[in-house]
């Protein structure tokens, strides 16, 4: 009986999805996400945004998750994360029927908003899993790091996104008042005069702390700030601190890895710069180490779940776990910032060091969210059958007249 009633509820969960899916999701600018915080703004409206929007952004990402390859799948961990996502579209759509008006509507609203949000904390380390499981059982080729690197940038970004709708409906109208007693000037997470240099010392604290715990020093910051559209004043920009911190400690661990690890144990490191730059288009932030750098041919590995993901020995400390490196650190640290219409860069020069650079928008009426949407072009990208490249590999042999299938 429970089994028919799971197979029955999972049939018409389909339904749902499909139904959903259907529609495109509407992408956020900061001004709207500002505006549901503001004094008019009220509960009841992003209730009723959200129970329409929520199971449109799940849909969507649902459709890709089907998509993804039968071996991949059907690991327990996609299974797991694919029944979150089904549990969840279910208890959003409980709300469909309910009148907006009725407060306890609103009030079991957030309660079930709090309880989604709580059931995808560990989506990230759980899809991780399931990569890993998968490249045991098949190994990995070309082809499939490739359609992995597409499905979980998207999947990864809808999460993000989705997680920032829950994020400010639970801090607007979870507490008794909209203020945050912490950040009183927030709305929900959006800081309007976020300032830039604060989050980033912030960030670099924590990182030198655990810098200095792994080995037993660390690099001094050195920090320039270039504000060229008022001249002297400090760079503010409307954002998500947490973003932003999110970023940049992440790169201040990997700048001071590298810096570490090739001085050694040397008296005195090379300091990590930092340039923050406001112009009228771009809020730019330069992260400069001068650890030693990384060949080009292996930048792009950087941002590449797949290879990070690799099952293998790493430099690491008695407490277990690395300063920096090999997870999806930079690869999801990239999506906060392509989130917004920002992005991030790595340009190195071997043998010298790495810049790292975060770009973001200067102007909030262009900060509207970038958000994957299933159509047509998305479902052609896992199911195309992949040519073989075609430019040269450098080879005596005569040519390889195959191409790779994906399907
Ligand atoms: C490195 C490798 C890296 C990644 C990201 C940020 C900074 C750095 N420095 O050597």
């Amino acid at each position: 009986m429970r089994v028919l009633r799971a197979l029955l509820s999972s049939a018409s969960v389909g339904k749902q999805v499909d139904f959903y899916s259907r529609f495109s999701p509407s992408p956020l600018s900061m001004k709207q996400f500002l505006d549901f915080g503001s004094e008019n703004a009220c509960e009841k409206t992003s209730f009723m945004f959200l129970r329409h929007e929520l199971p449109v952004r799940l849909a969507n990402i649902m459709k890709e998750i089907n998509l993804l390859p039968d071996n991949l799948l059907s690991t327990p961990s996609v299974r797991l994360v694919q029944s979150w996502y089904m549990q969840s579209l279910e208890e959003i759509l409980d709300f469909k029927e309910k009148d907006a008006e009725n407060e306890k509507a609103n009030s079991d609203f957030t309660d079930a908003v709090i309880k989604v949000r709580n059931r995808h904390n560990d989506v990230v380390p759980t899809m991780a899993q399931g990569v890993v499981e998968y490249k045991e059982a098949y190994g990995t080729d070309p082809v499939t790091s490739q359609n992995i690197q597409y499905f979980l940038d998207r999947f990864y970004m809808s999460r993000i996104s989705i997680r920032m709708l829950l994020n400010q409906h639970t801090l607007l109208f979870g507490g008794k008042v909209k203020i945050n007693p912490a950040h009183p000037k927030q709305i929900g997470s959006i800081d309007p005069c976020c300032s830039v240099t604060e989050v980033i010392k912030d960030a670099y604290i924590n990182a030198r702390n655990l810098c200095d715990r792994y080995y037993m020093n660390s690099p001094e910051l050195i920090l320039d700030e270039f504000n060229v559209k008022e001249k002297g004043k400090p760079i503010t920009v409307v954002y998500v601190p947490s973003h932003l911190y999110h970023m940049v400690f992440e790169l201040f661990k990997n700048a001071m890895r590298a810096t570490m690890e090739l001085y050694g144990d040397a008296l005195d490191y090379p300091p990590v710069h930092v340039q923050i730059a406001l112009g009228n288009e771009d809020l730019t932030v330069k992260v400069s180490d001068r650890g030693g750098g990384v060949p080009l041919r292996k930048i792009e590995r950087l941002f590449t779940y797949t290879y990070s993901t690799a099952p293998r020995p790493r430099m690491e400390t008695s407490s277990g776990t690395p300063l920096a490196g090999y997870g999806y650190g930079l690869p999801i640290s990239r999506l906060y910032a392509r989130y917004f219409q920002g992005d991030l860069k790595l340009y190195s020069l071997e043998g010298y060091g790495t810049d790292a650079i975060i770009y973001i928008r200067a102007l909030s009426t262009e900060s509207i969210e970038r958000l994957p949407v299933y159509n047509k072009s998305a479902w052609k990208h896992y199911r195309t059958i992949h040519e073989a490249d075609d430019w040269c590999v450098p080879s005596k042999e005569p040519k390889d007249m195959t191409t790779y299938r994906s399907f």
